[in-house]
């Protein structure tokens, strides 16, 4: 009949306006609650933006953004309580939820709300609506959002040991990062390839260590034919480190400072020889291992007391993977060292390397990180554990309650290749699409729900020995990266990978405005 036919008109409509005003919110990652409202705000030059004292910074920040990105000149004001009539509102309030932020746009005003983190947080939601072509009015669309992450831990790491980034490429790095709501920043800073932090105390670490020249000249260890010789040499001085760590701190991203041990050492040993694996006749035999004697553990206590002193982050990481141990064997030091305290193999030897460098770092009040490898030989007592070689190790770790990080293979290595390998940069492995990102769950079926709560959270990858310029990385890790970003806040329930597509298009606008060279997937083809 007439009237319910009406009846159905009207809600069809209604729904299609709904869907229709949702669809503006192409938020990434998605907020755990997010309403349309009607109309839309326009941001002017004469917008004040309010501020607490706490969350002053943040104004500021968002200030700077307005005026980089679009020219437009706002003033911050601070308030103990910030008008109801101001156009943006940044209030600090109380909250458990670390991140957790409210945000309410209507025609007049936005306002944001949350404590620490979450403030920011919202800032970045808010970045997000603005439009990006150069010229058009700043709209946003009215909306009430309440979100928080999922885990909290959502990282991203930098491989600067097999190709030196700058500060200004890092800063860029962590910037684009923070954009996404990812909050900690792994910083692979030695390897086998280059040592590219300032020891104040062994200054050969970077005076040799870090000139990748003088690995190229070490042609009687091992052959260079995958790196790309491309500028490479490089460290970063202990100003330039606590610059990095401050702007870090300014968008709520922490550092993760990585230093390798007991294998992919060869920089440093290149630098003091003393520290690398002996055979019997004295002779190096291997030039990746640490050889695991007393002048060993002072150099790297001496080295993490430095770092420690550098970084506020609670953890650090150590390394541990692909650590040679046979090599352990024929040394007389390693021999010793295993008589003396009752151990059967060299993955025990491994194991009590790692144990040791664990009491100093839990005597610092740092905790320890490694990859999964340290598993092998029995795993140290507070140790957090990076699975990297697929899931495996993670599981193990969070069975036996120690804390993980899950960032295995192959899905969260983005120096696979993207699509068509004959398409792509050449890179490891085979191709990681960003749906194969996004599909990943980091707690595993296989994991109680108790044990899944030792899932800190994920990370993606990346590792440069391919990767010759910022430009290129910038191409690998994005649009993986907010991937990442999604699965590590947003609720399971809201995982949809064809809005995730849409919503990813609609970033394509923002890394233009930032100058940030991702790859742009066409998600209407067969991208
Ligand atoms: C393994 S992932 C490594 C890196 C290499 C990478 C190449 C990990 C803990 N170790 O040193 O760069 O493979 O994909």
């Amino acid at each position: 009949n007439k009237q319910s036919s009406l009846k159905y008109i009207l809600l069809s409509a209604m729904l299609f306006l709904t869907a229709a005003a949702e669809a503006q919110f192409h938020i990434i990652p998605q907020p755990v609650s997010l309403k349309a409202g009607s109309g839309s705000m326009v941001l002017s030059k004469a917008a004040v933006i309010g501020v607490n004292k706490e969350t002053e910074p943040i104004g500021r920040y968002l200030q700077e953004y307005l005026n980089q990105n679009y020219g437009l000149a706002t003033t911050v004001k601070v308030y103990g309580q910030i008008p109801a009539k101001t156009p943006i509102r940044l209030n600090n309030v109380w909250s458990n939820q670390e991140g957790a932020y409210t945000m309410h746009v209507s025609p007049v005003s936005v306002s944001i709300s949350g404590n620490g983190a979450g403030v920011f947080y919202g800032v970045q939601s808010l970045i997000q609506l603005l439009p990006t072509d150069k010229g058009a009015p700043l709209k946003i669309a009215a909306c009430a959002i309440a979100d928080q992450p999922r885990f909290g831990w959502r990282g991203l790491s930098l491989d600067v040991s097999r190709h030196f980034f700058t500060v200004d490429e890092v800063k860029k790095y962590i910037d684009v990062m923070a954009h996404y709501k990812l909050n900690t920043f792994h910083w692979h800073l030695t390897d086998d390839e280059g040592w590219r932090i300032q020891i104040d105390k062994y200054p050969r670490l970077t005076e040799v260590g870090s000139k990748i020249s003088y690995y190229a000249k070490r042609g009687e260890f091992r052959k260079l034919d995958n790196l790309i010789d491309d500028g490479r040499d490089g460290f970063y001085t202990k100003d330039e480190i606590r610059d990095v760590i401050k702007y870090a701190q300014d968008r709520f991203v922490t550092i993760l400072p990585e230093i390798e041990m007991p294998g992919h050492s060869e920089a440093a040993i290149f630098a003091y020889p003393q520290l690398g694996c002996q055979d019997s006749t004295g002779a190096k035999h291997r030039v990746r291992m640490l050889d695991p004697g007393e002048y060993t553990f002072k150099f790297m206590e001496d080295v993490l007391t430095e770092v420690i002193e550098l970084f506020p982050n609670q953890y650090v990481h150590i390394g541990g993977d692909e650590a040679e141990m046979v090599d352990w064997l024929k040394s007389p030091t390693a021999v010793a060292l295993m008589k003396r305290e009752h151990l059967k193999n060299e993955k025990e030897v491994q194991s009590y390397f790692i144990k040791r460098i664990e009491k100093f770092l839990l005597s610092k009040n740092k905790r320890l990180v490694g990859w999964d490898e340290i598993l092998q030989g029995g795993l140290a007592e507070s140790a957090t554990v990076m699975s990297w070689q697929g899931e495996a190790g993670g599981i193990a770790a969070a069975k036996m309650r120690h804390h993980v990080v899950m960032t295995p293979l192959p899905y969260m290595y983005f120096d696979a290749p993207q699509a068509n390998e004959e398409l792509e940069p050449i890179g490891w492995n085979p191709p990681v699409t960003w749906q194969m990102v996004y599909n990943y769950e980091p707690q595993s079926k296989e994991l109680t729900a108790a044990e899944a709560e030792y899932i800190l959270g994920a990370q993606g990858n990346i590792w440069n020995e391919k990767i010759p310029n910022a430009q290129h990385l910038q191409y690998m890790v994005y649009p993986r990266a907010l991937a990442v970003a999604e699965l590590t806040w947003s609720p399971k329930s809201e995982k949809n990978l064809d809005r995730f597509g849409w919503k990813m298009k609609n970033q394509y606008g923002l890394f233009k405005l930032w100058n940030f060279n991702a790859r742009l997937p066409d998600i209407d083809g067969i991208d």
